[in-house]
């Protein structure tokens, strides 16, 4: 069955199809290996919540040899603790137009899905994955925490245990602080009440200079990149 384009107005990191009654989001900034930057969150929530009513399944896709190497790094140089508390709040209410949309959304995960790609396809109802996927919360090594809905979903499908061992081998005070006194609790707690612990601890940590030092370290080539 041939792709027809989806009429919507969404970023040019982003493309909308459908083949039959199957709704097809592409992740489409593969030079920047699909890293999700305010405009794809916006997008993201715009495809969602103007789905055809004749559309009956969402495939959730990344272009490239990548699904999503998650935040886009190069925004977090400039935010601070309010404007970190926003974002987050972005995230959370863009991934909860997929958990609760109007139909399901399956996630294909291939290459790195890592970070917030990772929070992403959390967030989807069913993931498939290719033999290339695999997984990783560089937070961890970011001196950064979790912002987009992981520390309230991972736990629900991987445990707190297999989290924590994903993060805090970046041996960065804030994270640790976030995976060992954060995160336990965010899993325990209703899910509303995790997504605001989770915006307030991911903002603090991400405003913190070392967060920012480390940050700067991956845009400039000094820090090293997820492996497999
Ligand atoms: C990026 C990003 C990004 C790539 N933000 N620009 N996520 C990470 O810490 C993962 C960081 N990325 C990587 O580890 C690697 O890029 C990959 C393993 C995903 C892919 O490697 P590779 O060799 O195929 O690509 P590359 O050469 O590293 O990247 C190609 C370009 O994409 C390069 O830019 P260029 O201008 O030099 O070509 C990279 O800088 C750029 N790029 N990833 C910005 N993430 C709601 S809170 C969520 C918090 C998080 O998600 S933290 C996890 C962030």
């Amino acid at each position: 069955m041939p792709a027809e384009p989806l009429a919507m107005t969404l970023p040019a990191s982003l493309a909308a199809e459908r083949q039959g009654t199957v709704a097809i989001l592409r992740l489409k900034r593969p030079e920047k290996r699909n890293a999700l930057n305010d405009e794809a969150i916006l997008g993201i929530e715009t495809f969602f919540t103007s789905l055809p009513d004749d559309v009956s399944a969402v495939l959730l896709v990344g272009e490239g040899e990548h699904f999503s190497a998650g935040l886009d790094l190069s925004e977090l140089e400039e935010r601070d603790v309010t404007q970190g508390i926003a974002h987050s709040g972005l995230w959370h209410r863009a991934f909860g137009k997929i958990q609760f949309g109007k139909v399901p959304t399956v996630a294909v995960l291939h290459g790195a899905v890592v970070g917030g790609g990772l929070e992403l396809a959390a967030a989807a109802h069913v993931r498939v994955a290719e033999r290339s996927a695999y997984y990783a919360l560089p937070e961890g090594s970011r001196g950064i925490y979790v912002g987009g809905g992981g520390s309230v979903r991972l736990p629900r499908l991987i445990g707190v245990a297999r989290m924590m061992d994903m993060m805090i081998a970046g041996n960065a005070p804030l994270t640790n602080f976030a995976v060992m006194q954060a995160l336990p609790r965010i899993a325990e707690m209703d899910p509303a009440a995790g997504y605001a612990v989770e915006a307030l601890m991911s903002a603090i940590a991400q405003a913190d200079p070392q967060a920012k030092a480390r940050l700067t370290d991956f845009l400039e080539k000094r820090a090293p990149k997820v492996t497999r």
